[in-house]
């Protein structure tokens, strides 16, 4: 039992010098008895997103901010003074209040708390309780309490999300939280390399996702059209491969600098980037770079259309394998996270003995320098270690590929390109997008279940889920938080929620109540019809 075990570090962390503050809130540290979300009902507390796995309501009970309430951080935590800092960042510039940060604990203002969480949470989950004096967060890690901070958020009125101050009052209902998540691995994936997109760009995304409790960004960052991450042993890659973009525009890259300040950034939101190098095919940006690349010698023209699988690596020149162990050693150096994604997609004039070649030679790199490779559900064809993270991507629930990866040991993160990609057209009338997999509108996107989703997957093989944002016809972030939203949310919530609360009619109306919300942001969501937004 997690428990007991759980309450010994607690008393030892308590022991630590925490005072008695500290260990009188811990004495009341339990959570009420639980009842099952109901989503439609009218408290903030049943409208949360993704939901949580209890709810306890206290009726009759509000805390509200006040001018002088404090954010009171872990003693000696310096990554629980960050959650509070980022909160803090959240609310003061619409509430106006200096919601000053400190080392404590209090039962009055906010107090985010290392100690004392029911054992369930585990690692990333939360307890959160709001009394009439105070909201207290407890959890394991930082993790845990950055995600109570976004369940927080989104008990307090949808205003509090604004970048100008806004008249209170701020008052969030009381009752319980506990919650945690159904997988390790909640991810968005952004294409970078079909259209560029700058820091500030991706940053604003990071924001976005990390409300959802998504804790993986995946940056495909090269492709066909533009190879986006400095690497200093191969310049020309961006020099040139980085100059232009689908339609012929500027383009860009991320300097190694610029690339390490998004992973920190990423990593203050507790969302670990997952860099892709899409290899062997996809590589046009690479081949038209260095001419020593391409079997014939000749480098090919810069491409900016949108029809793929064209290119590919040579894959019989040693320089090949030269090539990608000298970007995959700058990329390790640069990526504190386990994982590198090495594509393998669409290599169409590949043949599989070739492709086979590739990846046997590829993967071992791959570990080398210190990483797990993770790559597109094709990668299954050589047959990764059980450590290699296939990404199912494919349009029928059908893939005995990929089932036959999962009995060799692979966890598999699902994208299923009907459900989870963001790129695809809500319906006809949808101006941006594309259609290959078919029209998306969100309970298509919400309705399937992972743990059960493709034949003979097992709940168990499940590693996690992942919304993928191709880029061909989204230029700016107008154009990505238009196809995100209202789905990514659907996609978090399949990552995070347990299968016992999902329900379509309860989640169109706690999606409708994120409206205000994304307003207030400036997201610029899509309006589905099938959504009850209130006016
Ligand atoms: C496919 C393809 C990408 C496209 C995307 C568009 C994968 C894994 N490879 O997904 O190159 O951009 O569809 O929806």
């Amino acid at each position: 039992m997690p428990r007991p075990a759980a309450r010994t570090r607690t008393s030892r962390a308590g022991r630590r010098g925490l005072g008695l503050t500290l260990a009188a809130l811990l004495l009341t540290g339990a959570v009420g008895a639980a009842t099952p979300a109901q989503a439609t009902t009218e408290t903030p507390l049943r409208q949360i997103v993704p939901a949580p796995v209890k709810v306890t309501p206290k009726p009759g009970t509000t805390y509200t901010l006040s001018p002088d309430t404090r954010i009171h951080t872990h003693p000696g935590s310096r990554e629980a003074r960050q959650v509070g800092e980022y909160l803090a960042g959240v609310l003061r510039p619409s509430t106006g209040y200096r919601l000053p940060v400190t080392p404590g604990a209090s039962w009055r203002g906010i107090s985010l708390l290392l100690v004392g969480a029911d054992a369930r949470v585990g690692e990333e989950g939360y307890q959160l309780d709001v009394t009439r004096r105070g909201v207290v967060i407890r959890a394991r890690t930082a993790a845990g309490l950055f995600a109570g901070v976004q369940t927080f958020r989104q008990l307090l009125p949808a205003k509090v999300e604004a970048k100008t101050r806004q008249r209170g009052p701020w008052t969030a209902p009381g009752g319980s939280v506990l919650d945690y998540p159904r997988y390790a691995h909640r991810g968005a994936m952004l294409d970078v390399a079909r259209h560029f997109f700058s820091v500030d760009e991706v940053k604003r995304y990071i924001d976005q996702i990390a409300q959802y409790k998504v804790n993986r960004l995946h940056l495909h960052l090269t492709d066909d059209q533009g190879w986006r991450l400095e690497i200093k042993s191969w310049p020309r890659l961006t020099s040139h491969g980085g100059s232009t973009e689908v339609g012929g525009g500027a383009g860009g890259y991320y300097t190694q600098e610029q690339y390490r300040e998004l992973v920190a950034y990423a990593a203050s939101r507790h969302i670990t980037v997952i860099p892709e190098i899409d290899i062997p095919g996809h590589t046009n940006a690479a081949l038209s770079s260095y001419a020593e690349l391409n079997c014939d010698g000749v480098a090919p023209p810069l491409y900016t259309g949108i029809e793929v699988g064209f290119s590919s690596l040579c894959i019989d020149k040693d320089i090949t394998y030269r090539f990608v162990d000298d970007v995959l050693r700058e990329v390790a150096a640069l990526t504190p996270g386990e994982f590198i994604h090495i594509g393998g997609d669409e290599a169409l004039v590949t043949t599989d003995p070739d492709f086979i070649e590739f990846m046997d030679k590829v993967l071992p790199l791959v570990a080398k320098h210190g990483k797990r490779a993770s790559g597109w559900h094709e990668f299954v064809k050589a047959s990764p270690d059980a450590s290699a993270v296939p990404q199912f991507w494919g349009t029928k629930p059908v893939a005995p590929d990929v089932v036959a990866a999962a009995q060799r040991g692979n966890k598999i993160v699902l994208s299923p390109a009907t459900k989870a990609y963001l790129d695809m057209k809500y319906d006809e009338n949808t101006p941006l997008g594309l259609k290959w997999a078919g029209y998306t509108d969100v309970e298509d996107a919400y309705d399937w279940n992972p743990g059960a989703y493709v034949q003979d997957l097992p709940e168990s093989a499940v590693r996690g889920v992942e919304a993928p944002l191709w880029t061909e016809t989204l230029a700016q972030s107008a154009d990505l938080e238009y196809m995100a939203f209202p789905r990514l949310p659907a996609i978090a919530e399949l990552a995070w929620s347990p299968w016992s609360t999902h329900d379509w009619t309860g989640f169109k109306h706690r999606l409708a109540a994120q409206a205000p919300r994304w307003e207030a942001q400036g997201v610029n969501y899509y309006p589905s019809p099938q959504v009850p937004w209130k006016k």
